[in-house]
């Protein structure tokens, strides 16, 4: 493991793009400023008095220019940020009217940007649904088995709507963040809003609508802007690398392809692949749902001229990594109560020494990142790989929150790795997205952890920035684009090993 976990020295290629991401529920607040309608977000958060809101976060509706001035002292040259729905369509309908302040926001916030050399990487959908499609239509819910789905449509409206105002200068449109956990935590486990508990059936129905939600939008694009606009669209898609536990043993191999199927494969398969879900992830659900005595599986099809539709949808492969698991296999599993995770029939666990962090789901483990990207290129047929995210947490009362090491050592390993993927194994990787530019609002763990490379103090009423060690380290990197023989970050790193 050594040689595996030594540092490989050399660059990227000049084109390499280093950037880093945020979310707009996690930054912006401004939640009912001029007529933004509430996202199931703004629902949740405002449930119980308890609870973080987003109603001010960092307050970047009024103060992106500085956040502008963070990226510019990076050396940044792009920056991954997402367009509230409601922000711009109150109800999530055009018909219903649109908030021109909420268009003049993000026209005004990628015109800043632009004016920095900074260009903008806009994702459509980050989680904050408008709450009226939600009780309108039961949101991903909505009508999951027809061709004529409202959802899809309303979606593919909102979308129009960015490329027809936004698609003179964003040239890179990613449709959704994270369709895993939309599906799996908003409609199937049900912790996420709008809490739809259903874990037999509600993420598989949820992420089929959200599948045909981006190829319509990808089709619009395609049809109606790329001539004229000429960027590029895709979907960001989170995968947990799963690693075999017993390398050795055929079935635990099959157990942790089996587990990266039902995670990436989910999504990516039909979209990069054939326009349909994994056989394995096929087969499995058949067998599960014929031993359930249901008459079908609990896993929706997709029409013929579907799979037509949505097979190769994406210009790039747009990915979020941010940890491992050690997957063996737990032989079939029969219940009454099934759930996404007894379906995969796996076992997960995680190897003793991997670096902890305060999310019991996140271990550090820079070396999945390599072998992710190369299942991604063998698999997908060697796409252009855009790193979306990558991140570490840090408990909100760590002591040393501005000296942040670890996130030093993560971000470190995580891009060497990277790089490794690039000049070892020739994955066509072309930019790695540090999550986050500033600490947010980290959803239901609220403002207890934080994820940037900038300090956000949110006691602070002008929700001051101040740089994080982690933040010089990025620039360096940057600056050296990143691990060049002979420099002082060479020898820096050297020393820290
Ligand atoms: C990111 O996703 C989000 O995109 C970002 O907005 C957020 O700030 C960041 O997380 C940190 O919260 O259920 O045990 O199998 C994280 C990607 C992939 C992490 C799925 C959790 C499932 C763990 N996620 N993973 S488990």
């Amino acid at each position: 493991d050594k040689e595996r976990d030594a540092l490989l020295k050399g660059t990227f290629p000049q084109d390499f793009i280093w950037s880093s991401a945020t979310a707009a529920y996690q930054i912006e607040g401004a939640w009912n400023v001029s007529d933004k309608g509430p996202s199931v977000w703004d629902t949740l958060a405002h449930q119980d008095n308890n609870r973080d809101t987003g109603d001010v976060a960092c307050d970047s509706y009024h103060k992106y220019p500085a956040d502008i001035q963070l990226m510019k002292q990076m050396g940044l040259k792009y920056y991954r940020f997402s367009i509230s729905w409601p922000r711009i369509f109150p109800t999530g309908e055009q018909q219903d009217g649109v908030n021109q302040d909420g268009v003049d926001y993000y026209n005004n916030l990628i015109n800043e940007l632009k004016a920095n050399d900074i260009e903008p990487m806009v994702t459509l959908f980050h989680w904050d649904l408008p709450q009226a499609l939600q009780d309108r239509y039961g949101g991903f819910l909505n009508n999951h088995t027809t061709n004529t789905t409202v959802i899809h449509d309303l979606f593919g409206d909102y979308a129009r709507f960015c490329y027809q105002n936004f698609g003179d200068r964003v040239k890179y449109w990613i449709t959704f963040n994270d369709p895993w956990i939309i599906a799996l935590e908003g409609y199937g486990i049900g912790n996420f809003p709008p809490k739809h508990r259903d874990p037999a059936e509600g993420q598989y129905k949820a992420a089929h609508n959200i599948i045909l939600s981006h190829a319509k939008a990808y089709h619009i694009y395609d049809d109606e802007f790329r001539a004229a606009q000429g960027g590029q669209v895709s979907i960001a898609l989170s995968c947990d690398w799963g690693d075999p536990k017993y390398p050795d043993d055929p079935d635990t191999v099959e157990a942790a392809e089996r587990y990266v199927q039902f995670f990436v494969g989910w999504f990516a398969h039909a979209i990069y692949k054939n326009g349909d879900y994994p056989d394995v992830m096929k087969a499995t659900m058949a067998r599960k749902g014929r031993e359930e005595g249901r008459n079908s599986s609990r896993l929706p099809e997709f029409t013929p001229e579907q799979k037509a539709y949505i097979n190769r949808t994406s210009d790039f492969f747009a990915l979020n990594y941010y940890t491992t698991v050690e997957v063996a296999d737990s032989g079939h599993i029969v219940t009454e109560n099934p759930n996404y995770f007894s379906d995969m029939d796996v076992e997960k666990g995680h190897a003793a020494d991997w670096p902890q962090t305060p999310f019991t789901w996140l271990y550090t483990v820079p070396w999945g990142i390599r072998k992710l990207l190369g299942f991604i290129r063998d698999e997908y047929g060697d796409p252009d790989v855009y790193i979306t995210e990558n991140g570490r947490p840090d408990h909100d009362r760590d002591p040393a929150i501005l000296m942040d090491m670890d996130r030093i050592c993560s971000y470190m390993m995580h891009t060497n790795e990277v790089m490794k993927a690039y000049s070892l194994d020739n994955v066509k990787v072309k930019a790695f997205t540090a999550w986050s530019l500033m600490d947010g609002y980290e959803w239901l763990p609220g403002y207890t952890v934080r994820f940037g490379l900038y300090y956000v103090d949110f006691n602070d009423p002008d929700r001051t920035r101040y740089p994080k060690a982690s933040s010089v380290f990025y620039k360096q990197l940057v600056r050296n684009n990143g691990y060049p023989e002979g420099s002082d970050f060479t020898k820096y790193v050297e020393n820290m090993w």
